[in-house]
């Protein structure tokens, strides 16, 4: 499934590459694009195998707040 997870704290191009670096590590998600105008990251992902906290987790270890 796909879903769009708010995301603060993103500014530059680096942040884009951490946020969908750390999010792609996870087994089960399977594609994770951050988009720094609409401060969110579309996460596609196999929701049997990856658990929406396990993702804000991975999110918040860069640094960056899930908002919910
Ligand atoms: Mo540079 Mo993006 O500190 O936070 S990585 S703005």
């Amino acid at each position: 499934m796909e879903k769009i997870i708010r995301v603060e704290g993103m500014t530059c191009n680096h942040c884009k590459m951490a946020v969908e670096g750390a999010l792609k590590k996870l087994s089960g998600v399977i594609n994770a694009v951050v988009s720094l105008e609409n401060k969110n990251v579309t996460v596609t992902f196999d929701e049997e195998k990856v658990t929406f906290e396990q993702m804000k987790e991975a999110i918040e270890d860069q640094g960056y707040d899930v908002v919910d």
